[in-house]
C-alpha cells in the first residue's frame, strides 16, 4: 500500500501506511502483523534507546515478571515459542528484555524501528483521512493510520514533593533506572512507594544497603511469587502442550491459562476454605487472585475473608508486631488495588538494617538537600528512590498532542476521563487505534495476551478496509457512548474501584476518577469485539 520514501530527507512528506508508537511487547507485534502479515509500510518510533518498552525502562533491583514466563511472551508464532529458553517461573527485567530483542532480529524488526525518537504531536487531516505524525527531532511523516502501542504503565509518576529538586543526594524513579545501575553498597537508601515495584525492589536494595527506610502510604497485600528456576524436563512439557496453555490464556478471565475454581467461598466449610487458600497460597502467585474462590471480586464478605488471610500470613512473617500491623492492609479490599507478588517482602522487615514508616500518621513535608523529612522525623539519605508508579492507562496517551478530526483534542475528549469503543477507538479520532487503551481488559489481562487479541482485532479491521477500499474508519458517538456506560456499568459490581488506586486515576493529584479498565472479564470482552466484526463492524462508519 505504501508509496513513501524512507530516508527522511527533504522534499515530499513520507508517505505511510502506518506509525506505530512505542515498540515493547504491543509495538512489536503490531509491526510483525502489519507488515509481514498485511503487507503495510509501518514505521515505529520508541522513546527509548532500545526495544523492550516496560522492560527497556524498568531495570530497577529486583523487577521481573509477576506472571509466569511461558505465557508472559507471544503466541503468534509457534517457532519463537519453541525456540526460546526461559530460564524460571519469573524472569528478571534483563532476561525478559533480551526476549524482546531476541523477537526484533528474528523477525528483522529493527529496520522499521526508530529508536531514541519521542512523537510529540499528531494531527488528522480531514480532507485527506490521513494522520500527520511530529517527532521531537522535528521529522514529519504522513500516515493512514496511527496505532498507539505506549503501554499503560509508562509514563511514570514523580511527586512533586516540596523540596524534591534541592536533593543532593541520587535520586531515582524506579521506571527511568539508569542503564548502569546504582551501588547501594554502605548507602543509605529511602524507598517511597510499596506497591509492585517496592515490593519487588525493596528486599533486593536492603541486601546490599547500609540501611532501608520504606516509607508507606498505603500498605499492600503481596502472594509469594516462589520463584523456581526451570529443570530442562519442565520446558519440554511446557512446550509439549504450548497449543493448550495458549488457547487457555484466550479463554480464562484474566489471560492466564487456569481459571477461579467454581465455587464461592461461602460454598464451603471453614476448613475447606482455610485448606484452600492455604494451597493458593503455598503454590504463590497471581492464583491466589485469578484461580481463586469465584466471588473474591465480587462480595466484600468473601473478599474479607481472604483479605485476613493474607493479613493473618504478614502477622507470622514479620517479628515486631507493631511492624506487622502498619504492613496489613485495612482500607482496601484485597484485589481492589493491582496486588503484588512478592520475593521475601515481608522477611525483609525482620532484617536489622530496614525501617518502616507510616506515611499515613506522619506525611513527607519535604524533601531537604540531605534526605526526607516527614511531620515527625528527619532523615538522611544517600539515596531516594521513588517507586511511586505511573500516571496509568491515559498519561502515556495524553503526553502526545493528538488532535483529531476539526480540530478537537484528546486531552480535552477525556478531560471528564477516557471515553473509547472497546479500549479500541476513540470517537473523533478517525484511524487512530489504541492497543489495550481505557475501556479494554488490558491491565486485568495477562498483557501479551490482551495486546495480540487487539493487534489481531485492529490487523481484520484494516483488511476489512482493504477489501471494501475504504480508507477511513471511526467509532460512533453512540457506540463509544454505549460502550463507556457499560464498561462503568460492570465496574460497579466489582471491588476493583474501591480503592484509591491507579486503576480510577486515584494516584495522580486532580485525575478524574474514573475506572479505566474493562472489568468484565475477557470472555465477555472478546465476544463483544468478536459480535462488532460478524456484524460487519456495528459500531464503526467507515467512509473514503
Ligand atoms: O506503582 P503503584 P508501581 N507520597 O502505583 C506510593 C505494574 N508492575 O510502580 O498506594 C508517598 O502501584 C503509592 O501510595 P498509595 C503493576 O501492574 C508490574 O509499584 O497511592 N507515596 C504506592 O505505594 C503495578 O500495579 C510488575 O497510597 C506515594 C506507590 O507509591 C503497576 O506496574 C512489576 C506518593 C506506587 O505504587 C504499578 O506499580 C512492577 C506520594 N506522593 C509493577 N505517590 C511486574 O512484575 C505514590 N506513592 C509485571
Amino acid at each position: 500500500m505504501g508509496t513513501g520514501h524512507k530516508d527522511g530527507s527533504a522534499g515530499a512528506t513520507r508517505q505511510l501506511d502506518a506509525v506505530v508508537i512505542g515498540a515493547g511487547f504491543a509495538g512489536l507485534c503490531a509491526l510483525y502483523k502489519f507488515r509481514d502479515v498485511l503487507g503495510l509500510e509501518v514505521q515505529v518510533y520508541e522513546t527509548g534507546n532500545g526495544v523492550g518498552g516496560t522492560w527497556y525502562w524498568n531495570r530497577y533491583p529486583g523487577a521481573r515478571c509477576d506472571s509466569e514466563s511461558f505465557y508472559y511472551c507471544f503466541s503468534f508464532d509457534d517457532d519463537l515459542a519453541q525456540e526460546w529458553e526461559w530460564s524460571g517461573k519469573y524472569p528478571e527485567q534483563p532476561e525478559i528484555e533480551r526476549y524482546l530483542n531476541h523477537v526484533a532480529d528474528r523477525f528483522d524488526l529493527r529496520r522499521d524501528i526508530q529508536l531514541a525518537t519521542r512523537v510529540t504531536h499528531a494531527r488528522f487531516d480531514d480532507a485527506t483521512n490521513r494522520w500527520e505524525v511530529r517527532t521531537e527531532h522535528g521529522e514529519c511523516v504522513s500516515a493512514q493510520f496511527l496505532v498507539t502501542a505506549v503501554g499503560c504503565l509508562s509514563a511514570a509518576n514523580l511527586p512533586d514533593i516540596p523540596g524534591r529538586d534541592s536533593f543532593e543526594g541520587e535520586l531515582c524513579h524506579t521506571a527511568r533506572w539508569p542503564s548502569d545501575g546504582i551501588d547501594f553498597t554502605g548507602k543509605r537508601v529511602g524507598l517511597i512507594g510499596t506497591g509492585s515495584t517496592g515490593i519487588q525492589a525493596a528486599p533486593v536494595i536492603a541486601s546490599e544497603a547500609d540501611h532501608l527506610t520504606v516509607f508507606q502510604r498505603t500498605p499492600n497485600f503481596s502472594v509469594p511469587a516462589r520463584h523456581a528456576a526451570f529443570a530442562p524436563e519442565d520446558q519440554a512439557e511446557i512446550k509439549k502442550d504450548y497449543a493448550e496453555i495458549f488457547r487457555l490464556t484466550r479463554e480464562s478471565p484474566a489471560g492466564f491459562p487456569y481459571f477461579p475454581i467454581d465455587r464461592s467461598t461461602h460454598d464451603v466449610s471453614a476448613d475447606e476454605r482455610e485448606e484452600i487458600l492455604e494451597g493458593l497460597w503455598e503454590e504463590g502467585g497471581f492464583k491466589f487472585l485469578w484461580g481463586g474462590f469465584n466471588d473474591l471480586l465480587l462480595d466484600p464478605a468473601a473478599n474479607e475473608i481472604a483479605s485476613e488471610f493474607v493479613r493473618n500470613k504478614i502477622r507470622e512473617t514479620v517479628k515486631d508486631p507493631e511492624t506487622a500491623e502498619l504492613l496489613c492492609p485495612k482500607c482496601h479490599p484485597y484485589g481492589s488495588k493491582r496486588p503484588p507478588i512478592d520475593t521475601d517482602y515481608y522477611e525483609t522487615f525482620n532484617r536489622d538494617n530496614v525501617s518502616l514508616v507510616d506515611l499515613k500518621t506522619t506525611p513527607i513535608e519535604e524533601i531537604t538537600p540531605t534526605g526526607l523529612r516527614t511531620s515527625s522525623a528527619e532523615y538522611a539519605f544517600d539515596v531516594l528512590v521513588f517507586a511511586t508508579g505511573f500516571d496509568a492507562m491515559t498519561g502515556s496517551l495524553l503526553r502526545i498532542d493528538i488532535e483529531g478530526a476539526g480540530g478537537v483534542r484528546l486531552a480535552d475528549s477525556w478531560a471528564e476521563g477516557p471515553r473509547s469503543f472497546l479500549g479500541l477507538q476513540v470517537a473523533g479520532f478517525p484511524n487512530l487505534f489504541t492497543i489495550t487503551g481505557p475501556g479494554s481488559p488490558s491491565v486485568l489481562v495477562n498483557m501479551p495476551v490482551a495486546i495480540e487479541h487487539h493487534v489481531d482485532w485492529i490487523a481484520d479491521c484494516i483488511q476489512h478496509m482493504q477489501r471494501e477500499g475504504k480508507t477511513r474508519v471511526e467509532t460512533t458517538a453512540s457506540a463509544q457512548e454505549a460502550w463507556v456506560e457499560h464498561v462503568a456499568e460492570v465496574s460497579t459490581y466489582s471491588l476493583l474501584g474501591r480503592a484509591n488506586s491507579w486503576y480510577v486515576g486515584a494516584n495522580i493529584p486532580g485525575k478524574p476518577r474514573v475506572v479505566a479498565p474493562y472489568a468484565g472479564g475477557q470472555p465477555l470482552y472478546r465476544e463483544r469485539c468478536e459480535a462488532v466484526v460478524n456484524s460487519d463492524y456495528e459500531g464503526l462508519e467507515f467512509g473514503g
